[in-house]
């Protein structure tokens, strides 16, 4: 059943870092900007990619889909992120939502990302992947340094966490309260993190997850990619702690 969208019709747009998701971006934007709200309204204002100095066609192919398109040269996933939030300072939308672009996300899940911010009982939301996963769409290493992620964030910081999943939805006032600053594989701990320190309302949802649906993995199918990431996401939680 389609959620109905308070009358408020709060601005919302979704950010999507990309890097070398030709393959995949396409759809990834398409399905985004056909989500409707009961009463036929798009859910969301905007879709920005955040090219991240990708060697293929992403740009072009996200513009071809209708999505607003900035550069960020400079590579890291968090540094995406970052450059994305900066280019949407001058007309902020009142929510953000972060949506991985090699469409391993079911976007239709935005609605339930989006409730219990729209329903103001939250301040941020994680969609998290470890009950409804697809078998072979999270790796093993993966699967176990989320959880041991997640298990320290609680440990440390008293969050209740159950993954450290990037489609999440959080309001623009609470991200700048934040002052995220990670530029690469600890964004999302980070997130989580300072989330807890600022004693944010945070919420968790179970969304399903998919393989990539085309292209080549960057962090977790490479070796190079689990070592940085997790060695990353552990000094994260390390260097808050202080
Ligand atoms: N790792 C990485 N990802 C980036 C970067 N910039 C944008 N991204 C995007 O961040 C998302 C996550 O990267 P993935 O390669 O899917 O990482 P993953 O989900 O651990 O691995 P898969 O199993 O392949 O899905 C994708 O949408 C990437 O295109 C970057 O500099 N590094
Ligand atoms: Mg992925």
């Amino acid at each position: 059943m389609a959620e109905r969208r308070p009358t408020s019709a709060k601005r919302i747009v979704a950010l999507v870092p990309a890097l070398n998701e030709e393959g995949a971006i396409g759809p990834v934007v398409r399905d985004l900007r056909e989500l409707r709200t009961q009463d036929g309204k798009p859910w969301l204002d905007q879709v920005l990619v955040v090219d991240n100095g990708s060697r293929d066609r992403t740009a072009q192919v996200a513009i071809d889909h209708g999505a607003r398109v900035v550069r960020e040269p400079i590579r890291g996933y968090g540094q995406a992120c970052l450059t994305g939030i900066k280019a949407l300072a001058n007309e902020p939308p009142a929510v953000l939502v972060f949506v991985d672009g090699d469409g391993s996300c079911d976007v239709s899940e935005l609605p339930q990302i989006l409730r219990p911010i729209l329903n103001e009982e939250a301040d941020m939301v994680i969609g998290s992947r470890v009950r409804w996963a697809e078998p072979g769409s999270l790796t093993l290493p993966q699967r176990l340094g989320n959880r041991l992620a997640s298990r320290l964030l609680g440990i440390l910081y008293g969050a209740k966490a159950s993954d450290l999943g990037p489609f999440r939805a959080i309001t623009w006032p609470a991200l700048v309260a934040l002052g995220m600053s990670d530029p690469d594989y600890g964004w999302t701990v980070e997130m989580q993190v300072l989330a807890a320190k600022r004693s944010l309302r945070v919420r968790e949802v179970d969304v399903h997850n998919r393989p990539r649906q085309a292209g080549r993995s960057k962090v977790s199918g490479t070796a190079r990619g689990v070592v940085l990431a997790g060695y990353k996401i552990l000094w994260t939680l390390a260097r808050h702690q202080r």
